[in-house]
């Protein structure tokens, strides 16, 4: 098409023709609220709060062709349940990324977690897209290479970046911050802590009115990719997933992340409080990328359970190994595993796993109250073809740049039971929540709580079961739009905010 007279530098108005930016994966950039979503069934009047989530969700055509979904602006969703009746509001987080693209109305911000191929100098390079967290009376919007954005939580304003009153130690802030059920601290970490390319892991507690208590430098054994982390009533577990950085590459415009088969699948421990960076124990297990964990908690004999999904190859495929190899994504399959850790007399080499669920899974989601507690419940994301996902039919609208799962699982640990959710042939599940029925229900006693893509309408929906009777959901809300696959999301009580 003819420029018009007069353009002197025209803007790029298209996202690129590339799967991770088509069919489900195209860009929805709503910003705005629709009241009383449409719900085919029933929504139970004891459910009331809000299902709060973020996906990563472009506002402009970025600057790198081929930018990976996990590079997109944090967009956050908010879905207000209350006397059996959702209304729906979404809102971008104002980063200084989003801010200043607005203004320019073009990209000015480079690869994925690479600074020096930025086109201008970016004081916070948060994309604020992973994670959305209720503490301390306000929103957290969270990208592990930074600190929070706070958000109002009734508005979805964005406050600002959160550095806890000047008191967070490191430059990064995990996507996967921890609670404590019974004292409501926050464990977090950060890593590449001291900046881009350093092995320095800082872990750190939160109090429940924001005072930073517990403080801990360690020196990872690589500068490796730390996504998500667990906790017990005594001890911290940190997951390297063998994903390298190498700042060289970066400065030559390269990726943060390599895949590096030749490196085990390290996990840091140390104790919970009043620890030192010489107190940290490595153990090692053969080259695997660990994925969400699930819980970790202490057995009878002061063992450190651990379980968390488990994959042989490299989930990131688009970050490849250092010949450029990486696995297809459709041959990438976690399980859910446990370790079984002795944090004291053990050698630092793990034993093998045991596989607690043994399809392909992922979003491994718990009843929160029993974090780092002994715990039988766990939901999930599961793939599982025979279920009769009608893939012909969805190809050309599914988009492409992350892996899909066709139903939910709910697995009891105790009797290594999974029961599944099927939505449909043409549908693909998002992570779940869990909801407890009540503050005294049981454990594992609630609804669980979905985004769906249905790929026959092209339109979300959010699927609500209840875990007593979970092959069948007890109400399909249905949304005017469609939300790009998201990353996690929790939900907050209404009367916590
Ligand atoms: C993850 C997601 C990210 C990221 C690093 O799911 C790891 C894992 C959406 O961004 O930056
Ligand atoms: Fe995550």
């Amino acid at each position: 098409m003819a420029h018009q007279m007069g353009d002197t530098q025209p803007v790029n108005q298209l996202f690129p023709g590339l799967p991770q930016f088509s069919g489900f994966m195209k860009p929805c950039r709503v910003e705005g609220d629709v009241q009383k979503l449409e719900v085919q069934g029933v929504i139970p009047n004891n459910i009331d709060g809000t299902f709060y989530r973020v996906m990563p969700d472009p506002q402009l055509p970025p600057l790198a062709q081929d930018d990976p979904w996990f590079n997109g602006d944090g967009n956050i969703s908010a879905f207000r349940i209350r006397n059996g009746s959702v209304s729906f509001q979404q809102r971008y987080v104002q980063t200084e990324k989003f801010s200043r693209e607005r203004e320019a109305g073009r990209a000015l911000f480079g690869k994925y977690r690479n600074k020096f191929t930025d086109a201008m100098k970016f004081k916070i390079r948060s994309t604020a897209n992973t994670n959305i967290v209720f503490f301390n009376g306000q929103l957290l919007a969270l990208k592990e290479d930074s600190p929070p954005y706070a958000l109002n939580p009734l508005t979805l304003e964005t406050k600002g970046l959160y550095d806890f009153d000047g008191q967070l130690p490191s430059l990064t802030f995990t996507a996967h911050p921890k609670f404590d059920p019974e004292s409501g601290e926050m464990l977090c970490f950060g890593y590449e802590a001291k900046g881009d390319g350093t092995p320095d892991v800082c872990y750190y507690t939160v109090s429940p009115d924001g005072k930073i208590t517990e403080q801990v430098w360690l020196v990872a054994p690589e500068v490796a990719m730390i996504h998500d982390f667990a906790v017990t009533d005594n001890w911290v577990l940190f997951p390297l997933i063998p994903h390298l950085c190498d700042i060289e590459r970066m400065k030559k415009g390269g990726e943060h992340w390599q895949w590096s088969p030749e490196t085990p699948f390290y996990i840091g421990v140390i104790p919970r409080r009043g620890a030192k960076s010489s107190d940290v124990k490595w153990f090692c297990y053969r080259n695997s990328f660990p994925n969400h964990t699930s819980n970790a908690f202490e057995n009878d004999e002061g063992q450190i359970v651990f379980d968390l999904g488990l994959s042989e190859k490299n989930v990131f495929f688009w970050w490849p190994d250092a010949k450029g190899q990486a696995p297809d994504p459709k041959e990438i399959h976690s399980n859910l595993v446990r370790f079984t850790i002795d944090p004291v007399n053990g050698t630092s080499d793990l034993h093998e796993p045991q596989v607690i669920q043994k399809n392909n899974t992922e979003f491994y989601r718990i009843d929160n109250r029993f974090s780092t507690k002994p715990y039988r419940h766990c939901f999930f994301d599961l793939m599982d073809p025979a279920l009769g996902t009608n893939f012909t039919e969805i190809e050309s609208r599914l988009g492409g740049g992350y892996p899909l799962y066709n139903a939910l699982g709910h697995l009891d640990i105790e009797t290594s039971e999974t029961e599944v959710y099927y939505p449909g042939n043409t549908h693909m599940v998002q992570e779940p929540v869990f909801i407890p029925r009540s503050k005294s229900a049981g454990e594992g006693d609630g609804y669980v709580l979905a985004l769906v893509n249905n790929y026959d309408t092209m339109l979300s929906e959010l699927h609500l079961l209840d875990v007593r009777d979970f092959k069948s959901p007890l109400a399909v809300i249905l949304l005017p739009l469609s939300l790009r696959p998201g990353l996690h999301g929790n939900w907050v009580d209404g009367k916590s905010y």
